[in-house]
C-alpha cells in the first residue's frame, strides 16, 4: 500500500528532480499525480516505466491526495496549499511563501524533525542556503551555542532555475565568439562573472536572500537571539551552492572536535585533503546528497572563532531531497493519513 502524492511544479528544476528522488529512494507511492500551470497540461513525463501526464492545477486537483510536494513559486503556493489542506492533503512547501509563518514549520529533517508534530497542513522546505548552513552547523551548535555566523555565499545558477542554467551556457558561447550574451534569466551576463544576489534590498541594504538566511536559520535552530549576517552572490557555477562561513562561540571550540563531530554528522561529508589542498568543490557536490564540508580551521582574528567552507547540490539538498526526506519523516511519525 502507497501514499496518493501529487506534485505541484512537475515541470520546473526541483520538481523534476522531485520525481527522480521518489523512484531513487522507492517511495511508497500509490499514485503520483503531476499538477503544473495550464502552460504545461497535457505534457507526459515519465516516471517508473509509465509516461505521467501533466494536469493544470484546478479546484478538484488534490481530491483524494494525502501528500502534495509543491515547488511553483510563492504565489502558485500561496493560492493552491490551502485548498489541498482543505482537501485532506500534507502540503510541503519549497517556496518561500509560508517559511516564517507561525504555524508553519520549517524544517529540515537532520536537525529539527519534530517541529514536524506541530504542522497544521504545511511544512516548509528552506531556503536552500539555509538548508546547507544549518545541516553542517547543527553539529557544532549542539555542542556548543553558535553565538554569531558570519556567512557568504556562492550560488549556482540552478538557483534561478532551468532555463537560468541554460543561459549560463548559452552566455559563455557568446562571449567565447565575441557576442552579446542573452541576459532573459539574470539582469546581468554571469559567465565569467558574478554579481550579489538580485532580489529587493531592505533599509539597512540586505537583500532578501540574506535575510532568509538570518531568519530561518534562526527558527530552524530555536535560537531567536543568533546573530547572523550574510552576503550572498550570485556566482557561473551550475547547480551545486558554496558557503564560506565564519562561526563565533562564546568559547574557543577546538578543531579537532569539530572535525569529528562534522565527520559524524547526517547528510554531511567531511571532505579534507590538506597535503593536496583539495576541499570541496561544486562539481564534487553536485548530484550528492550529503552537504560536502572542509577546511575547517581556527579562526586566526578570534580565539572563539571557527572558519569552514561548503559545497552541497542546491537542486537535491537544497531542495528536492530535503522536501522528500520531510515527507519521508512526516510517515515514519505518523503524521499522514495511513492510505
Ligand atoms: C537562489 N535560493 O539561489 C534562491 C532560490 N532557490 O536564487
Amino acid at each position: 500500500q502507497g501514499y496518493r502524492v501529487a506534485i505541484l511544479g512537475a515541470t520546473g528544476a526541483v520538481g523534476t528532480e522531485l520525481l527522480e528522488l521518489l523512484a531513487e529512494r522507492k517511495f511508497p507511492l500509490s499514485e503520483l499525480r503531476l499538477l503544473a500551470s495550464s502552460r504545461s497540461a497535457g505534457q507526459t513525463l515519465a516516471f517508473q516505466g509509465d509516461n505521467l501526464t501533466i494536469q493544470a492545477v484546478g479546484h478538484d486537483s488534490f481530491a483524494g491526495i494525502d501528500l502534495v510536494l509543491a515547488s511553483a513559486g510563492g504565489s502558485i503556493s500561496q493560492n493552491w496549499l490551502p485548498v489541498a489542506v482543505q482537501a485532506g492533503a500534507v502540503c510541503v512547501d519549497n517556496s518561500s511563501a509560508f517559511r516564517m509563518a507561525p504555524d508553519v514549520p520549517l524544517v529540515v529533517p537532520e536537525v529539527n524533525p519534530a517541529d514536524l508534530d506541530h504542522h497544521q497542513g504545511i511544512i516548509a522546505n528552506p531556503n536552500c542556503t539555509t538548508i546547507l548552513m544549518t545541516v553542517a552547523l547543527w553539529p557544532l551548535h549542539q555542542v556548543q551555542p553558535i553565538q554569531r555566523i558570519i556567512a557568504a555565499t556562492y550560488q549556482s545558477a540552478s538557483g534561478a532555475g532551468a532555463r537560468a542554467m541554460a543561459e549560463v551556457k548559452a552566455q559563455a558561447q557568446a562571449i567565447l565568439n565575441n557576442k552579446t550574451p542573452p541576459t532573459e534569466s539574470f539582469p546581468y551576463p554571469l559567465a565569467f562573472n558574478l554579481f550579489l544576489h538580485n532580489t529587493p534590498i531592505n533599509a539597512q541594504g540586505y537583500c532578501q536572500e540574506e535575510m532568509k538566511m538570518v531568519n530561518e536559520t534562526r527558527k530552524i535552530f530555536h535560537a531567536p537571539g543568533l546573530r547572523i549576517s550574510a552576503t550572498c552572490v550570485r556566482v557561473p557555477v551550475l547547480r551545486a551552492h558554496s558557503e564560506a562561513l565564519n562561526l563565533e562561540f562564546e568559547q574557543p571550540f577546538p578543531v579537532t572536535q569539530a572535525r569529528e563531530l562534522i565527520a559524524q554528522a547526517p547528510g554531511v561529508k567531511l571532505v579534507e585533503n590538506w597535503e593536496n589542498n583539495y576541499f570541496p568543490m561544486p562539481i564534487d557536490a553536485t548530484g550528492q546528497d550529503d552537504v560536502l564540508v572542509g577546511r575547517i580551521r581556527q579562526d586566526i582574528s578570534h580565539p572563539n572563532g571557527l572558519e569552514l567552507w561548503l559545497c552541497g547540490d542546491q537542486i537535491r539538498k537544497g531542495a528536492a531531497l530535503n522536501a522528500v526526506q520531510i515527507a519521508e519523516a512526516l510517515i515514519e511519525r505518523g503524521l499522514v493519513k495511513t492510505p
